[in-house]
């Protein structure tokens, strides 16, 4: 097959851009923020690398494009695959499945078909931009059989995965219909990763029960003398973008208006999430509104505020969700507030980077209590947004940050009682011990940040493959 002329490619469900309307009226397009692209924009440029990815808007083929030193390769989905593809066997039947079925997953053979169909149109375009030798570097749960597809099209390549959630034990793995095919997919990578060491161990063990390919920690020995590795790259976020932002004057004044708009009450907490039931909203929200309710704070001295990206928003699950949370919501402010006193401040919005680190700046506690998380990087841009020592982190034990962030309030989010005790505690802390606290994890995150996880990966995945053959081959 002819080759092309990108040396490092990146394949994501999504391209790091969206369309924006110009003042004039022209389309252009806008990198989207993330931590993701900051890290691979650099090695993109440097390297003439590509992006592979869907645009955004169904039943539209859109041309290859330059944007920002990188090539954009745009992958067309019809409005049945947004359905079938990304809103169902994804998002529908994968999410929940990856996230200890907190939901239940559903599975349809039609989506399923549909996933595989454009997994192998993502590995059909790779295939054709890819230079000779390259590097391919696959991402996230939408695209777990591209690596074997691209594999059998072009041999040639080096071939990185990484899984952004949970890779689930093999209990609730097992349930999966096309649990093998999913395996195998994985299998076609050089280098698998993940952000947790549990979760490359669940995979390495179903490779070798369901598979049947001999393995070693974390080495799988395929019976074409091909190596892979199953290893754990905790994510993490551009420490000091996110901390010279919130340095910035515009910035640190408009905290200090949230302040008072909020009434300058004495303790503000702090929930960011997108509108997502992994992200254990109505836990946290219960706890918050019942220690209002037992006197425990006082309405006066205590608001929560909470920012709920909206999310997938045609997807069944989370109608329900944005349901529940609004109810929930207006019971805990109608039974407990005051005029001009509401305990919980709740917006279902999303809003530009310099607003959220302006609310972090603003926040006393910020609560993160995921019912199971890969990472949580919102627990990391807190953190790095208090560069004043301040400010105190409650987190859930199952979010993947919480093996970093050791020195956070932890909770089990199903544990209401539990929560609450924490929620306080991190209240009622003198500012000597949250910023005991709050020293040691900003080492942690400022000291790891998204460019070290990008040459983590890349370095092993571009590594001599003469090392891992040194690994001993079991017998
Ligand atoms: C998946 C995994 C893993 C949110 N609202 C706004 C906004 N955000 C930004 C946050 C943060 C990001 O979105 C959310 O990242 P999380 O890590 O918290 O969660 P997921 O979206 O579920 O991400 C997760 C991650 O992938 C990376 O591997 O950590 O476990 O589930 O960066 O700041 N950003 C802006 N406006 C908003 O309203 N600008």
């Amino acid at each position: 097959m002819e080759t092309g002329t990108a040396d490092f490619v990146v394949i994501a469900n999504r391209l790091p851009v969206d369309r924006v309307l110009s003042p004039t009226g022209k389309t252009m397009w806008r990198t989207s923020p993330g931590g993701l692209v900051t890290a691979l924009e650099p090695v993109m440029v440097r390297n003439g690398g590509a992006w592979i990815g869907w645009h955004g808007a169904a039943d539209e083929d859109v041309e290859p494009f330059e944007h920002n030193g990188m090539h954009l390769v745009p992958v067309p989905l019809s409005e049945d695959e947004v359905a079938e593809y990304y809103e169902g066997f994804s998002n529908s039947t994968l999410w929940p499945l990856y996230h200890d079925v907190v939901a239940p997953p559903e599975f349809h053979r039609e989506w399923w078909d549909s996933y595989v169909r454009v997994n192998r149109r993502f590995a059909e375009k790779a295939a054709a931009v890819a230079q000779q030798d390259a590097v391919v570097w696959v991402q996230d749960y939408q695209l777990q059989l591209v690596p074997s597809m691209l594999r059998e099209l072009r041999p040639d390549l080096r071939i990185g995965f990484f899984l952004h959630i949970p890779f689930p034990p093999t209990e609730l793995f097992q349930q999966l219909p096309w649990r093998r095919q999913i395996l195998e997919g994985l299998l076609g990578a050089d280098l698998v990763g993940f952000q947790m060491p549990g979760a490359a161990q669940n995979f390495v063990r179903l490779v070798r029960q369901r598979v049947g390919h001999k393995t070693h920690r974390d080495t799988i020995y395929l019976p074409d003398g091909r190596v892979v590795m199953a290893k754990a790259y905790p994510i993490s976020i551009d420490a000091a973008g996110f901390e010279e932002l919130a340095r910035t004057p515009d910035v640190i004044a408009r905290a200090a208006e949230i302040r008072e708009s909020l009434g300058n009450p004495k303790t503000i907490l702090l929930g960011i999430d997108r509108l997502d039931y992994t992200k254990g909203l109505r836990q946290r929200l219960r706890a918050f509104g019942e220690l209002i309710a037992d006197g425990s704070l006082h309405v006066d001295d205590a608001v929560f505020v909470q920012v709920a990206t909206p999310s997938r928003e045609r997807v069944q699950q989370y109608k329900l969700l944005r349901d529940d949370i609004n109810r929930l919501v207006g019971r805990i402010n109608g039974d407990v507030a005051r005029i001009g006193q509401q305990p919980v401040t709740y917006l279902h919005a999303s809003y530009p980077r310099a607003e959220m680190a302006a609310l972090y700046r603003a926040a006393d506690v910020m609560v993160v209590t995921p019912l199971r998380d890969g990472m949580n990087l919102v627990a990391k841009e807190y953190v790095a947004c208090r560069y004043d020592d301040r400010g105190a982190l409650v987190l859930s034990e199952f979010a993947g940050a919480a093996s970093e962030l050791k020195s956070a309030y932890q909770v089990n989010p199903h544990d209401i009682n539990g929560m609450k005790s924490m929620m306080l505690a991190a209240i009622n802390a003198g500012p000597r011990e949250n910023g005991r606290r709050m020293k040691a994890m900003r080492k942690q995150v400022m000291e790891n940040d998204i460019e070290l996880w990008a040459n983590n990966f890349l370095e092993e995945l571009t590594s001599d493959r003469e090392l891992h053959e040194k690994n001993p081959r079991p017998v």
